[in-house]
């Protein structure tokens, strides 16, 4: 039976591209043309574009290659401009910032003044990019739900890198730029402040990252069972329920007791996502600023052995 395969699918559709809305929208920020590639189409959706670019759009895009291409500098400059150590030492290098004298002062460029300077970009770059979503969104009349989704991610970022060390009063608290050194830091931090496993905080995050993980394996494996019922076509289920939702529902009734809603899951799998980083940032916002030891601090509410 000819099924419709909803990834690695085998039927791709070649027809005029797409263009979308037009009305209200500055088309001068949108690229006129638009392709097809195969490629794409074994992931997603076949074409490619149109693409709205935007004032927005071209700050972050470029803020964002500033920060890049500063990162990549500084490793290239520690490589001695040699490329095969640039390579070999790629995922050990670091872009550190400033070090705890310099407090929330400006540094030497060598001494973390770069780390300053890449990070401005850094802002600039993610905060335009919200504003994307949030105006591209609008444009569309949809509501702003990616938007404020990401904002609990820039939420858990901004205080990893500016609101807690702004309150410590030192730049030295914030994230090198590097891939192993970031996680260095990471195992560091939990170190210093007696085991990050006894901050609650740190434990909701995990709960709702894990939840996140089980809702969205729930969920899409629940939509492709009943794709062939037309499942897949799971917002129009929503107002008109078909034997797609009814035999989802019910299968989850008959498994576990309780069923989601087609539309609800949805509202789970966006709060389980928010609540990751919104409790994780809180987590790392108290930590060093209201308490010193979180093993300590289970100590005394009862929760770590005293001894
Ligand atoms: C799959 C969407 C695509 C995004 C990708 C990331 C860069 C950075 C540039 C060195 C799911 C693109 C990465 C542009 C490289 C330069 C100049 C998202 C997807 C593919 N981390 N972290 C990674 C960041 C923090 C931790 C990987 C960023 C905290 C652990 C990647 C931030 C802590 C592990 C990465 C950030 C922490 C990682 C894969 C910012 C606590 C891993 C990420 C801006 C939360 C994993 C070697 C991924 C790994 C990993 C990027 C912050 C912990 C390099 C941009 C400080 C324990 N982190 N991270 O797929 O393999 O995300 O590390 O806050 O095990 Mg990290
Ligand atoms: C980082 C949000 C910001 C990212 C943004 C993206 C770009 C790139 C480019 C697309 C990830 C910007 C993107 C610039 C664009 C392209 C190409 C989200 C970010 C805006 N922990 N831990 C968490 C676990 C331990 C520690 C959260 C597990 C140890 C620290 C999560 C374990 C120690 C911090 C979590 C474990 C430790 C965390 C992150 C187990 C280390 C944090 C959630 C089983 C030895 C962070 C409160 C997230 C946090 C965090 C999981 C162990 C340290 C739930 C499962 C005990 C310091 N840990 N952890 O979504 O919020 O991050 O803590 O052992 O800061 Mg942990």
């Amino acid at each position: 039976m000819a099924e419709y395969q909803n990834i690695f699918t085998q039927v791709q559709v070649r027809a005029a591209p797409e263009m979308g809305l037009a009305e209200d929208v500055d088309l001068r920020n949108r690229t006129r043309g638009a392709g097809f590639s195969n490629l794409l189409g074994w992931f997603g959706n076949a074409q490619l574009g149109p693409i709205y670019l935007g004032t927005f759009g071209v700050i972050s895009l470029a803020t964002g290659a500033i920060w890049f291409m500063l990162v990549g500098a500084s490793f290239w400059h520690q490589a001695g401009y040699n490329p095969g150590v640039f390579l070999r030492d790629l995922f050990w290098m670091a872009l550190e910032p400033p070090a705890p004298e310099y407090g929330l002062g400006f540094a030497p460029l060598g001494e973390g003044g770069l780390w300053l300077i890449a990070s401005f970009f850094l802002l600039i770059s993610v905060m335009t990019w919200w504003v994307r979503t949030y105006l591209r969104a609008e444009a569309l009349g949809m509501g702003k739900h990616v938007a404020w989704a990401f904002a609990s991610a820039i939420w858990l970022f901004l205080v990893l890198g500016l609101i807690r060390p702004v309150l410590m009063g030192s730049w030295s608290e914030a994230v090198p730029y590097g891939i192993f050194p970031h996680l260095d830091w990471t195992n560091l931090f939990s170190l210093t402040y007696g085991n990050l496993f006894y901050n609650p905080f740190h434990a909701l995050s995990i709960v709702f990252l894990y939840g996140s993980a089980l809702l969205f394996a729930m969920h899409g494996a629940t939509i492709l069972a009943v794709s062939r019922f037309g499942g897949d076509r799971e917002i129009e289920q929503i107002v008109d329920r078909g034997t797609a939702s009814e035999r989802a529902a019910l299968f989850w009734r008959w498994t576990m007791g309780f069923n989601a809603t087609m539309e609800g899951i949805h509202r789970w799998a966006w709060w389980f996502a928010v609540l990751t980083t919104l409790t994780g940032g809180i987590g790392i916002l108290l930590s060093g600023t209201v308490v010193d030891n979180w093993f300590v601090w289970a100590q005394d509410h009862g929760f770590a052995p005293l001894n």
